[in-house]
């Protein structure tokens, strides 16, 4: 498989509806004198690049707050995204019994633990009663009824290309069809797809469900290769499907669905604007006294799939080892809470808590303390720290891309090293310029911490500039160009078949 060179400008896309559990904007206080709060993440922040784009775009999402709800029942919202676009929001008013089973116990952890391959299997998952009717209930039932949100948009506008996103939504494609849309179909999963034999922590009805129900699009992509090869496999493995690795495509129900990946990446200028905000220039200041000579840095939601403990163990053990440290290195650990319903979340933030407090006890001088945690949701802050970091670590488990690498390589200021986990989407096109972490070898990490904070300042000139080169060229108008290209090129050919 490879990614197209053409250069296709993304200004002719055709309409859109895009379908998210997170929208664009979530509104508080009355529906006369709406607040709109901008969503945060990775994954809205490239969908609204999008939007900027398109004609016409309905992004159907969950009805977050009680203000959502209400706008529910009164039709689309016009949301004005920032930098230019609009597009009409329709809010899907999950009732909140159906909606925490869906996202809390069958989304998160469920899924993201079997993709991510987070579950330490001889303990857990238990599947009982609950996780089977949190499935029926909650998330069956929350597929069904964005199914059929989306069915109504999507019979208004059979032209409209139907984009599916994220790992919340597996069973809406079967079902569009089921409902009669014929419009183009997309799904595209930004988190790992492992290889089949993960899945059997699933019932067998249900892991078919979800292949049966993600093979409805006409499309299936993923940020890597391997992913994209997991799944063909996946299909072949659990539905006995008939796939073509070199076409990457697989037959099911007479149709012919492809299977393709696109490494998501960042708008740089979108950054750049970010990074000249007053709100940065007060976080920097306040930084740059706070810290020590040497900083490592690392921004994530507090999430196990990022691999946080272990990556504290490796910085303690660098200091056991290059004692010389003491004093003249912060490690800034920027965690935004997370999935904080969820009972293995609130116990990984409490495992945080007690490991960085039993660290910075041991370690700590009169005037020094190794890490400086801070668990916010500040993006500002998180800019500022991007722009003076000597090494930033990315020691996920697994992770679907991590724009977190890229974002950072783009803004820094000083040189600043990647060490960069070999289990994340980002190692496969920043592999080269980066120091390797393997996630579960904390002497590894330790040692790779070290060398990376210790490189000679012309490799570490080099090494930034190629990475700053590979994610500008890599760029996120390159990302959604391919895929419409490809687009363009499945619908003329469903079309002529
Ligand atoms: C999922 C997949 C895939 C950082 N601090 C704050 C904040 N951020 C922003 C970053 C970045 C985003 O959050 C995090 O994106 P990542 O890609 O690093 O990680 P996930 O959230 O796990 O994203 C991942 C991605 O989807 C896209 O497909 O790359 O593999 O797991 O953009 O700048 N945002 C806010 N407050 C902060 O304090 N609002």
């Amino acid at each position: 498989m490879h990614l197209h060179d053409d250069n296709d400008e993304t200004s002719t896309v055709p309409n859109l509806i895009l379908v998210s559990h997170r929208g664009p904007v979530t509104f508080d206080g009355a529906p006369e004198h709406p607040e709109s709060k901008r969503s945060g993440g990775g994954l809205v922040t490239a969908l609204r690049d999008l939007v900027r784009h398109t004609e016409h775009a309905t992004w159907v999402c969950w009805a977050a707050s009680e203000c959502d709800r209400q706008f529910a029942e009164r039709g689309d919202v016009p949301v004005v995204i920032d930098g230019g676009g609009m597009c009409s929001v329709r809010f899907v008013a999950v009732a909140p019994e159906v909606h925490h089973p869906f996202y809390s116990v069958i989304a998160n952890p469920m899924l993201w633990f079997i993709q991510h391959m987070l579950w330490a299997m001889g303990s857990a998952p238990d599947i009982t009663a609950n996780e089977l009717q949190a499935w029926q209930h909650g998330y069956v039932e929350t597929n069904r009824q964005f199914a059929t949100a989306i069915s109504d948009v999507a019979h208004d506008d059979s032209d409209a290309i139907v984009m599916i996103h994220d790992y919340h939504f597996y069973l809406v494609p079967a079902m569009l069809r089921a409902n009669g849309v014929a419009n183009f179909i997309y799904y595209f999963v930004h988190i790992p797809w492992p290889h089949p034999e993960a899945w059997r922590i699933l019932p067998t009805r249900i892991r078919e469900a979800i292949m049966q129900g993600i093979l409805g699009a006409d499309l299936v992509a993923f940020h890597t290769d391997r992913y994209a090869r997991n799944f063909l496999a996946t299909c072949a493995e659990f539905l006995g499907l008939d796939v073509d690795y070199r076409a990457s495509t697989v037959r099911y129900e007479g149709r012919t669905v492809a299977v393709r990946f696109y490494p998501i990446s960042i708008d740089r200028d979108s950054l750049a604007a970010l990074a000249n905000t007053p709100a940065v220039g007060d976080h920097t200041t306040a930084l740059t006294m706070s810290r020590r000579d040497k900083l490592i840095l690392r921004v994530d939601r507090e999430d196990p799939s990022k691999n946080i403990l272990r990556g504290f163990r490796a910085f303690e053990r660098m200091l056991e080892l290059h004692p010389e440290l003491t004093g003249n290195v912060t490690f800034l650990a920027l965690l935004q809470p997370t999935r904080r319903d969820v009972d293995e979340y609130r116990q990984y933030h409490d495992d945080i808590v007690h490991l960085v407090d039993a660290i910075n006890a041991r370690w700590r001088t009169n005037a020094w303390s190794p890490i400086d945690l801070r668990i916010a949701d500040n993006l500002p802050l998180a800019v500022a720290a991007y722009l003076q970091f000597d090494v930033l670590m990315v020691n996920a488990v697994a992770d679907g891309m991590n724009l977190v690498a890229k974002e950072a390589l783009i803004v820094n200021e000083c040189d600043g090293v990647l060490a960069l986990s070999e289990n994340t989407g980002a190692y496969e096109e920043l592999g080269a310029i980066a120091v390797m972490l393997q996630p579960f070898d904390i002497e590894q990490q330790a040692d790779g911490l070290w060398h990376a904070l210790t490189m000679e300042p012309k490799e570490r000139r080099m090494r930034h500039d190629a990475g700053v080169e590979i994610v500008e060229t890599n760029n996120v108008a390159k990302w959604l160009s391919h895929q419409l290209q490809d687009i363009r090129n499945l619908r003329t050919q469903t079309a002529s078949n």
